[in-house]
């Protein structure tokens, strides 16, 4: 068993750490307060290669492993889970289904201005009635001969309101008129009747846009269906099964950020005559997110691990969401209350991370979700 990262790892955590402290921490408060989205990190995140981070440099990507990704969401998710939000959208939810699905022309035409970071994209599964029961898609594709007309609509969908290119999930209306089988195209915004419709005020990750999508009539040339007809819910799903090890990071990183601050403040803080870091009470709190922290941490780089292996990881990948975004929560709810009353005002950034650690629970597969996943797994097997 080995438990180290490699040396091309560990200079890669030091470069994005370092970024992490000198460009995307200064500006995490300000962009949270006022909802605003970071084109100016986004253009250093494309120059340092963080959007196409394991598509292979043949289609504009930086050609790393899964871990190393995994690294760059911890770290930056470690000061701002907002923009490590952005970062994890666009490598998992749009790079990955077009790099493992899509043909040549599809990656050329795609993957490499979203590698290079040039153009942002999205992944439109959850409609109304389509959040857990991802199946029950709504939205629908009429096969027109030369071209697939859509109609329909998306909500919550992570940065639609600035993505370029949107992978969407429609059912495919059959000759009999019936709702038939899922499939997943590749739409882009300039497509005549596609629009972002409304654009939600969250609780948290605040800086990071979700925003409605909204499909009139939209013309989607033939050669933009993604995969097979058919293969869309596997598109989805499979697409899941990776971006669940992203939020994993995601939430380790808000953990981690939680410990950090928290230990800083306990060592600051006086009170009865010392520094609050010497009541065992707070011990113990440090105590508990350390260890939460620790264990999310090897269930997802376990998970990472085994998906860069090839072998299989869905299991693992439900598993390491599931821990990982329930520690977070924990974990900054445990550094809120370490803060006391100071933790309860915007002058410090553990009320940032109270905040944003909920997300981790809900998207890409509620806490219950994850639970269904692991269950059904481990019972067929
Ligand atoms: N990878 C590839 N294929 C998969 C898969 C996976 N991880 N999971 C399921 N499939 C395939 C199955 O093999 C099955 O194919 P066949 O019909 O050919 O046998 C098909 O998909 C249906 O699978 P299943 O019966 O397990 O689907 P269910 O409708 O029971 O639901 C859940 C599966 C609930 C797990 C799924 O709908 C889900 O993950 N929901 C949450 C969606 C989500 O995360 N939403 C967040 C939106 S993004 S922010």
């Amino acid at each position: 068993m080995e438990f180290n990262y490699t040396p091309q790892q560990l200079m890669f955590r030091e470069v994005v750490r370092d970024f992490a402290k000198r460009e995307v921490e200064p500006i995490a408060a300000e962009i949270d307060e006022n909802s605003r989205f970071p084109w100016e990190t986004v253009k250093k995140m494309a120059k340092m290669g963080l959007f196409g981070i394991t598509v292979s440099r043949e289609f504009g990507g930086a050609g790393c492993d899964y871990i190393t990704y995994m690294i760059a969401v911890e770290e930056i998710s470690k000061v701002c889970a907002s923009t490590c939000g952005i970062i994890a959208a666009v490598n998992s939810l749009a790079c990955w289904p077009i790099d493992y699905y899509g043909t040549e022309e599809q990656k050329k035409k795609y993957l490499i201005p979203m590698s290079h970071g040039e153009k942002l994209g999205a992944f439109g599964l959850t409609e109304p009635e389509a959040g857990s029961d991802a199946f029950a898609q709504r939205t629908i594709a009429e096969d027109k001969g030369d071209h697939y007309l859509l109609n329909g609509n998306k909500i919550f969908i992570s940065g639609g309101d600035v993505a370029d290119t949107h992978i969407i999930f429609a059912k495919l209306v059959t000759r009999r008129g019936k709702r038939g089988r899922m499939c997943a195209f590749i739409v882009e915004k300039a497509f005549d009747g596609f629009s972002v419709g409304v654009k939600e005020k969250k609780m948290g990750i605040r800086a990071s846009g979700t925003a409605e999508l909204v499909m009139q009539d939209v013309k989607v040339p033939k050669e933009n269906l993604l995969g097979r007809v058919g293969q869309g819910f596997e598109i989805a799903m499979a697409t899941l099964d990776g971006g669940r090890i992203g939020i994993a990071a995601q939430a380790l990183g808000i953990a981690q950020g939680s410990l950090d601050v928290a230990i800083k403040y306990s060592k600051e803080r006086k009170q009865f005559g010392h520094a609050i870091a010497r009541l065992q009470a707070i011990q113990w709190m440090i105590a508990d997110i350390a260890t939460d922290v620790e264990a999310a941490r090897l269930l997802t780089y376990k998970a990472a691990y085994l998906k860069n292996e090839g072998k299989p990881f869905g299991t693992e990948a439900a598993m390491a969401k599931l821990y990982a975004s329930e520690a977070c929560e924990r974990a900054a709810t445990k550094a809120l209350q370490i803060h006391g009353g100071y933790g309860y005002m915007k002058d410090y950034p553990v009320e940032r991370y109270f905040r944003d650690s909920k997300i981790t629970q809900i998207y890409e597969g509620t806490s219950e979700i994850q639970r269904l996943v692991i269950a059904t797994n481990i019972l067929k097997g």
